[in-house]
């Protein structure tokens, strides 16, 4: 069901000041921008790997408000890992395949994700204590890039 690992997410306070540390620190490009307000998050996406098969990422995240989730886990935890997301070929089937095992879904329906993918969170409790993120990405363009929106 999991095909790879599509991004590992940070929560942070500034995320200029996170982009300048993981870009310049690690060598690692930002390759698209988001202001998601179903999310609550100013996001960027830093791309590991070479670029053949997708690759993956690291997802920086700063909270648009202090009772988003971000927010609140800032408040709660600190700085840190807050998220891992697994790629998915059929989002809406390993939901419902994922549900049946008895996991707990915080979406009803896949939602918008980074760079025109569709996203779905499972709740942490039910994970080992770590909220997982499934991703359907965006399918790739007539000039085989993704479209980031
Ligand atoms: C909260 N908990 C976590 C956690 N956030 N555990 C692991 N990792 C996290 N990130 C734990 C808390 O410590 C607490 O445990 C329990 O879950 C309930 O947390 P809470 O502080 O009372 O907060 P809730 O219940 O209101 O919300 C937590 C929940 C929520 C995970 C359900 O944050 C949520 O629905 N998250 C999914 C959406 C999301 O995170 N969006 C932002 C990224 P204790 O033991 O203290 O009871 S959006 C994104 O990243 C998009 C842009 C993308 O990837 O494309």
């Amino acid at each position: 069901m999991f095909m790879r690992i599509d991004h590992v997410a940070i929560a942070c306070h500034d995320l200029e000041e996170k982009i300048a540390f993981f870009s310049e620190t690690f060598e690692l490009t930002v390759v698209a921008r988001e202001v998601n307000e179903e999310q609550g998050v100013k996001e960027a996406m830093l791309h590991i790997g070479d670029g053949e098969g997708g690759g993956s990422y690291i997802q920086l995240l700063e909270p648009l408000s202090a009772d988003s989730p971000v927010g609140k886990f800032l408040a709660k935890r600190g700085e840190g890992l807050h998220h891992v997301a697994f790629g998915v070929s059929n989002i809406s089937e390993a939901m419902a395949k994922i549900e049946s095992k008895g996991v707990r879904l915080l979406d009803e329906r896949p939602r918008h994700g980074s760079m025109g993918s569709e996203i779905a969170f499972l709740h942490p409790k039910d994970v080992s204590g770590m909220l997982t993120e499934l991703v359907q990405a965006a399918p790739p363009s007539k000039n085989g890039e993704n479209v980031h929106t």
